[in-house]
């Protein structure tokens, strides 16, 4: 394994005096300042038992003990487990045994919320970390890049979630990648408004200590925070997801963004070709970018020198990185398959679906595209039954398993509606075999075993549900029972 300098130590030493995190209300961590209570905490969690390869399971929304969690645990070795914080309870619990998580950190004002769960394990808040004694550990001075760093689960067409492991490598090359793509300017500030459990936003606190660049944090999407801080705050660039960017524009008006904002990174779904144009019109730059949990973020995105020329491409595969399609219909429409060094190495303890995912380092992503006559990758598809809504995934299988155990509920099938404000919301069909089952009986069971953006925004009970001579569900079928 590659070793390199502990990277937040490196910054630190490099640029001691550096802005690595500013809030919302002006105040701020230079690196020096980052790295020494990054390593404190370290010292408080060690006293827990957390050390070398421990799952630390981290509940939080983004705040700047989160970022300290997170760097705290590179210097022990240990390994964070990313959870989304709108998840149920039982959603929780797979992800937790799954990832043999021991312990999990919480943001102070969430504790309460995961305490409630009655998980047994530690449970720790922020605040309960800063209580305890330190231990005189030996910390990380280097980093390997093979070591597993962090696990993001995501789901699937079928089956439980998966466990993606991300290497120190995998983030390393994601954060030169991208750098060989969009460029390091000495002013940059990036704008981190995507939930740091996501890749899209842990990305950018990687960025920040390999580049030593300022990260702007906000504690959740506000469109006027998000434009206060691009028109008044000197971010440069800014990552969105689509409903984020439509929130933006919408708030744009006649005005533009200063001169020295110079990216609105665009990832995490379709961007409608509307609202590109639209972008473009209000002389936004946004670029288009394609990537994946299993891609440690970004993997294809526009160049700068292409962004309008080319509207409505997701671009060329970053420099360390290869992209092919496959199986190419004759519209030249195939399966993207993607390699470089930041894709995953594999799912956790899940040596089936690596297998099958990953073949000789090319990543099957399942999504469809076409790659133009220059080269440039358009996505056509998401990975089959994939809904997007609001930046966040959801797979038809997922609810349907959910509301199928429910008593008095035969069949059902799910699938995605286009929404003027998620851009697809997931929507239910069901056969019941006990006609009393209601429509908020229903709803009321998919909240208590579904976070509540899995939750369908609409329930059709129907006779029965269109199938196959092999009775198996046509979920593409499914709309056409609205009309
Ligand atoms: C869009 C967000 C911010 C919406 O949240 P908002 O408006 O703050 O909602 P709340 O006030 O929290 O709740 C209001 C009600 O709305 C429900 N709700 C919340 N979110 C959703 C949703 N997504 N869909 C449907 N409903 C939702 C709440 O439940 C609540 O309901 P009520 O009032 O009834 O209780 C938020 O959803 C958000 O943050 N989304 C983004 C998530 C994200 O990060 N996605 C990207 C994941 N993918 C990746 O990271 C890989 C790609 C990538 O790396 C990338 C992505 C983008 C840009 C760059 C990159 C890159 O490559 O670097
Ligand atoms: P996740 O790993 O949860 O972030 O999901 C990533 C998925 O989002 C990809 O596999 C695609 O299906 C979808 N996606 C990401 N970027 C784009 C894009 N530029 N256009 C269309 N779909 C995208
Ligand atoms: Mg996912
Ligand atoms: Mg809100
Ligand atoms: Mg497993």
């Amino acid at each position: 394994s590659e070793i390199i300098p502990h990277w937040l130590t490196k910054q630190a030493s490099l640029s001691p005096n550096d802005t690595a995190l500013e809030l919302e209300d002006g105040s701020c961590l230079t690196f020096n300042d980052l790295m020494q209570k990054s390593q404190s905490f370290a010292k408080k969690l060690a006293s827990q038992g957390v050390d070398k390869g421990t799952k630390v399971g981290l509940f939080s929304n983004n705040c700047t003990e989160m970022v300290i969690a997170i760097h705290a645990l590179s210097y022990l070795g240990a390994v964070g487990v990313f959870f989304n914080i709108r998840l149920t309870e039982k959603e929780l619990s797979f992800q937790i045994k799954d990832a043999d998580v021991s312990s999990i950190l919480a943001a102070d004002g969430l504790a309460n919320q995961i305490n409630n769960m009655n998980f047994s394990l530690q449970i720790l808040s922020f605040a309960d970390v800063c209580k305890l004694k330190e231990v005189n550990v030996p910390l990380a001075t280097e980093i390997a890049l093979d070591d597993a760093f962090t696990i993001m689960y995501t789901s699937g067409t079928t089956g439980n979630p998966k466990g993606v492991v991300h290497t120190y490598g995998n983030h390393w090359w994601s954060a030169t990648g991208s750098a060989l793509n969009i460029g390091i300017h000495s002013n940059d500030k990036w704008l981190a408004v995507l939930p740091l459990f996501h890749i899209g936003g842990l990305s950018l606190l990687l960025k920040s200590v390999i580049y030593g660049m300022p990260i702007y944090l906000l504690e959740k999407f506000d469109e006027q925070k998000v434009h206060h801080a691009i028109m008044n705050c000197q971010v440069t660039i800014a990552s969105v997801v689509t409903v984020m960017l439509h929130r933006l524009i919408d708030l744009l008006g006649e005005e533009d963004y200063p001169k020295s904002f110079r990216c609105m990174l665009l990832g995490g779904g379709p961007a409608p070709k509307g609202l590109l144009e639209k972008s473009k019109d209000k002389r936004v730059p946004v670029f288009q970018s394609y990537g994946m949990t299993e891609t440690s973020s970004q993997i294809v995105t526009l160049s700068p020198k292409d962004a309008l020329r080319k509207l409505g491409s997701a671009g060329k595969s970053l420099f360390p990185a290869q992209l092919k399609i496959i199986d190419a219909n004759d519209e030249g429409i195939g399966e993207i398959v993607v390699k470089g060094p930041m894709v995953t190495k594999g799912y956790y303890k899940n040596k089936q679906a690596t297998a099958k995912s990953i073949q000789e380092g090319w990543l099957s992503t399942g999504d469809l595209g076409k790659l133009d006559e220059e080269g440039f990758l358009y996505v056509v598809d998401r990975r089959k039954d994939l809904i997007i809504s609001g930046g966040e995934n959801i797979y038809p299988s997922e609810i349907e398993s959910v509301l199928s155990s429910m008593v008095g509920v035969k069949e059902v099938g799910v699938t995605g509606l286009e929404d003027l404000k998620w851009g697809e919301v997931p929507i239910a069909f069901i056969v019941l075999d006990d006609a009393s089952v209601t429509e908020v009986e229903v709803l009321q069971y998919a909240s208590k075993n579904l976070a509540k953006y899995k939750v369908p925004k609409k329930i059709n009970f129907e006779a029965e549900l269109p199938r196959n001579a092999s009775n198996k569900l046509l979920r593409n079928k499914l709309r056409e029972l609205m009309q």
